[in-house]
């Protein structure tokens, strides 16, 4: 027997013998065999090529960050579990908290159940099937590709694995049992709250599995955090052999209740007992937080708290993190919190998934509202099969976190509009719109009758069919997910939408669920466009959306979309594979965004020099100052007004208007100190970073650099920089004498709000500079010195056949400096489409005429995505 088991089982041994209150909770995350194939259940053993793992694991960790085609399939997991004889008396339980998405359990080659559905917890009691005093081969089977599982389709990687913690639960034969739905067997609600009494009904699973009748005692008993006891109650209560039945306590009060709130999450401590009436010796126990709050929520007014309005301001939050997948440790979900909290948000829509445990525990102990939902996503099945998972998976939702303080409301259905156009035929989406229609109020019912405490939603994109179909009318509240001036439109076409929607429905309370736009660290403007993922844009958007939010008390509350970026296998956005509408980073680095945020809702002090995710730069300098060029510099502060002081001078005091204040500062090549400090002793606060400056002047012909570097980002409003190299392509711009840039031709967008296109484009780090082209430029001019230079060009043809603004088929001579070195360029022939090419041209500057690059069309147009000129000599 190995060392590690030896110890487990002596561990085990104690927990065991030493109480009769034998409850025992441990965690069998560690020593797991991992094999990515189907092994058969005979095989098990005889397979050596088993992979050593702990939990939590994902076999997508990283294929699910790379590759489209991240792997869906089977594989299998295996674990010894060596169980002590002395537990031959016990109820072993082995609990899940999740495995994405389709589990099937077998214990010594035997069958013990299975599980659908990969964000709830699930388990079985394998007390029979277990060899006591021997080892046991515990085999996992896992199967990621969601057949009649739900999300059908989503925007976001289905991380195979058992991706949560695996625990053994031990009791006595005489236990409060695990539910139905996977509970862990004490329900508990408040149905009345108000600041002068609480009562708590208290739902307790007893269970005698022994083979003769038992004389227990209930009992719960509520204390304050201090350890105060506020309330109790017990009862007696007989159990026949074999028998579970659940019994209520609803007789608890609490007088005067510390009540529950994101300023003071106030929690009571619940105790359950279950005792002999014999000994009085406790037979098993279990422990739960609670809290005591009412809400409401209305159509003008918002949402109410303990009788008081709070406007819900907040995030969504996805459980992936870089490197790790879904596979995250409780810390992890903690930590999350935290950084919510840190931000001053007191709204979280749990998206779109049940999450961790511990995230919930988490929300409760820090104050942050919930909204917990399904992962009914996109689209909808016919199948029965599907439908009975989808209400199953809502069930255990719920009844496994009913217990929670946190939650307000549960949801079923996202965008479940989305995919109707895309993938069912027009003659019978009449009937999809139905069968949505007819499922949801299913669902809302089953939400009702388990739990009419809390509110039922769902979350619509913009699309008229909610309401002529009548799913908007379902739920209690409606969530709107709204992306105008990201996805189309302008940005203030928010407030038009929201605002008609509440004059349409002017009693139907509205949370705007999602709401962002994609940021990419390596992209940088001043001229922000939609869908250019310029930390700029992002910036824009939502220093516009929260004032509107927030402006407008009939918005009961909101969820930025998203908290952290995070997988989304199907993307090929600048990022492929990652959805970037983030605070944060997908290793929870916060953006200069993130900032905006706390300095808007959180009470304490924020200066923040906005230039973390730009503190590298380049520009063309003034033209009457060859050594400087004005750069914006943004502080985020909910300080009155700031002082910014670049190199210790200073370039005055400014007031922050929505929590921002921008300063025009001459930069000069090389780093700069910059500090933005509070001119009030009342309210301190400072902060303190560096910039590193590159200058590029703007009369080339006069500049002596021999190591002149400029880079072209060409069809694109944005700067580009490289964040392994740290070079940067300028932001596209028309030629002028003595300096550089187009002459011609127009920046591609493949949509009317997209910059560029939105295809992958292989084998370059750098893809964005790639999706961003000029087409139909008849050249470039660089007025760069006399020298040797070489010239870098990229080139990529973007899939032309679906869209309307490129011909289908472009051929054009490249001439550089009167040679033509690529005659009858054709960009897709030579490998291009949707691939990157980069051509390096050794040429030379002679007679002061610099490098002139001439784009010649001889069938469709010219294009070109960047250009590097280096001064050799
Ligand atoms: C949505 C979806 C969410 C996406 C988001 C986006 O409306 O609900 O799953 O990730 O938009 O980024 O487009
Ligand atoms: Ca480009």
């Amino acid at each position: 027997m190995k060392m590690i088991s030896k110890i487990f089982c002596f561990v085990l041994v104690i927990l065991i013998s030493s109480n009769l209150c034998a409850r025992t909770v441990v965690s069998i995350n560690d020593s797991w065999g991992f094999a990515k194939r189907d092994i058969a259940i005979g095989a098990v053993s005889d397979e050596t090529n088993w992979e050593k793992v702990n939990l939590p694991h994902t076999w997508n960790a990283q294929d699910g960050y790379v590759d489209k085609n991240y792997f869906r399939g089977t594989c299998s997991y295996k674990k010894m579990l060596t169980m002590p004889s002395v537990a031959v008396d016990k109820v072993i339980y082995l609990q899940f908290e999740g495995v994405l998405s389709f589990a099937q359990v077998y214990l010594n080659g035997k069958w013990v159940g299975e599980h659908k559905g990969g964000y709830t917890a699930f388990g079985f009691d394998i007390s029979k099937a277990v060899l006591f005093g021997q080892k046991n081969e515990l085999l996992v089977k896992v199967n990621n590709e969601n057949k009649d599982i739900a999300p059908l389709h989503g925007d976001f990687t289905c991380w195979g694995g058992i991706y949560r913690d695996v625990k053994l639960i031990t009791t006595e034969k005489v236990r409060f049992a695990v539910g139905k739905y996977a509970d862990d067997g004490i329900l508990i609600r408040t149905p009345q709250v108000s600041a002068d009494n609480a009562s708590v009904h208290i739902l307790a699973q007893l269970s005698n599995q022994s083979l003769v009748s038992q004389k227990v005692i209930l009992k719960s008993i509520i204390r304050k955090q201090t350890g105060e006891i506020v309330a109790s109650q017990s009862l007696k209560v007989a159990l026949n052999p074999l028998e579970s039945i659940p019994i209520v306590l609803d007789k608890l009060k609490v007088k005067s209740p510390s009540l529950w709130s994101p300023e003071s999450p106030n929690l009571y401590v619940v105790e359950t007992l279950m005792m002999d009436q014999k000994s009085n010796q406790i037979i098993d126990q279990l422990t739960n937080n609670i809290g005591f709050r009412w809400f409401s929520m209305d159509g003008q007014k918002g949402f109410f708290l303990n009788g008081k309005h709070l406007k819900l301001v907040g995030v969504n939050r996805h459980q992936d993190f870089d490197g790790l997948g879904s596979a995250l440790t409780d810390d992890f979900h903690r930590s999350d919190v935290q950084i919510m909290k840190d931000m001053g948000v007191n709204f979280l829509r749990i998206a779109h998934y049940p999450q961790d445990k511990a995230l919930l525990d988490a929300c409760d102990k820090q104050g942050i509202l919930a909204w917990e939902e399904i992962p009914m996503v996109d689209i909808v099945s016919f199948n029965d099969d599907y439908y009975a998972n989808c209400e199953t998976n809502l069930k255990e939702m719920i009844y496994q976190h009913l217990n929670h303080p946190s939650v307000i409301a549960w949801g079923f259905m996202n965008e479940i509009y989305l995919w109707v156009n895309k993938t069912i035929p027009k003659e019978k989406r009449e009937s999809y719109y139905k069968h949505t229609v007819a499922i949801a109020h299913k669902l809302d019912s089953v939400v009702h009758k388990i739990d009419p405490s809390r509110l039922t939603t769902m979350a619509l994109h913009v699309d008229s069919a909610y309401e002529t179909s009548g799913l908007a009318k379902i739920t209690d509240v409606v969530g709107w997910n709204v992306y105008k001036g990201w996805y189309g439109d302008e940005m203030s076409d928010f407030c038009k939408f929201m605002d008609a929607q509440h004059a349409d429905f002017p009693n139907r309370p509205l949370i705007v669920s999602e709401y962002g736009a994609g940021s990419d660290r390596r992209i940088h403007t001043q001229h922000g466009q939609s869908f250019d993922f310029s930390m700029e844009y992002q910036q824009q958007f939502h220093e516009a959306y929260l004032p509107y939010i927030l402006a407008r008390d009939y918005i009961a509350g909101s969820s930025m979309w998203n908290m952290n970026d995070f997988g989304s296998a199907d993307r090929d956005e600048s990022m492929p594979r990652i959805n970037n509408k983030g605070l944060l980073y997908y290793n929870r680095e916060p953006k200069d965004i993130y900032y905006y945020y706390q300095a808007m809702l959180s009470k304490s002090s924020v200066v923040h020099i906005a230039t973390n995710d730009w503190f590298l730069r380049t520009a063309v300098s003034e033209l009457d100052n060859q050594k400087v060029s004005l750069q914006p510099v943004k502080v985020y502060s909910n300080l009155n007004e700031a002082e910014l002081l670049v190199d210790g001078h200073s370039y005055g005091i400014k007031k922050m208007v929505n929590c921002n204040a921008v300063w025009s500062v001459p930069f000069h090549n090389g780093k700069s100190t910059i500090v933005a400090r509070s001119v009030d002793k009342a309210h301190p606060g400072q902060d303190a970073t560096t910039v590193e400056f590159k200058i590029i002047p703007s009369d080339l012909q006069a500049s002596s650099n021999q190591s002149l570097e400029i880079g072209v980002n060409c069809g694109s409003n944005c700067d580009f920089t490289d964040d392994k190299s740290k070079f940067t392509w300028l932001a596209d711009r028309p030629y002028k004498e003595r300096g550089f840039g187009y002459m011609g031709g127009e920046i591609y967008k493949s949509k009317p709000w997209v910059v560029g296109f939105i295809d992958q484009v292989f084998e370059t780090r750098n893809v964005p500079l790639f999706q961003t082209i000029r087409y139909g430029a008849t050249g470039y001019r660089f007025d760069v010195p006399n020298g040797e230079y070489e010239v870098e060009l990229s080139f990529t043809e973007p899939n032309t056949a679906n869209q309307k603004i490129l011909p289908k088929e472009n051929v054009f001579d490249v001439v550089v400096n009167g040679i033509v070195v690529f005659p009858a360029y054709n960009i897709a022939e030579n490998g291009g489409r949707l691939f990157s090419i980069t051509k390096k041209i050794a040429t030379k500057a002679v007679s002061g005429l610099g490098i002139n690059i001439e784009l010649k069309a001889i069938k469709g147009t010219t294009l070109i995505s960047a250009i590097k000129v280096v001064r050799v000599i």
